[in-house]
């Protein structure tokens, strides 16, 4: 067994568009901290977005999700990292 390998960290998913500032800003946000995440481009998939707002309760983009908890959009994940709450909920140890 690999006693170095790292556990995985939590799936982060998220929803974005096309010409989106707010994708643009959280897109930076989240590679500023090094993780992985997987994005849904819902420009033109008009179920995927509707996928979003159900999941989310929301209606614009982005929408992220950890671990399927949605944690909102950019402003969301902007106050939790000002607030020293995001690291840990992306896996990143301090
Ligand atoms: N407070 C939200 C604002 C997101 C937002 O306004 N996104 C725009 C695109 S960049 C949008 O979805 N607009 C469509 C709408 O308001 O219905 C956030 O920080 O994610």
């Amino acid at each position: 067994m690999d006693e170095t390998r790292q556990a995985p960290g939590p799936a982060i998913v998220m929803y974005t568009q096309a010409f989106c500032a707010y994708c643009a800003a959280a897109r930076k946000l989240l590679r500023s901290k090094g993780v992985t995440f997987e994005e849904i481009d819902v420009t033109l998939n008009a179920t995927q977005r509707r996928e979003m707002m159900a999941r989310s309760g929301g209606r614009t983009v982005p929408q992220i999700f950890i671990d399927d908890q949605p944690v909102g959009g950019y402003d969301d994940i902007a106050r939790l990292d000002r607030d020293g709450e995001l690291d840990a909920l992306l896996g990143i140890e301090s």
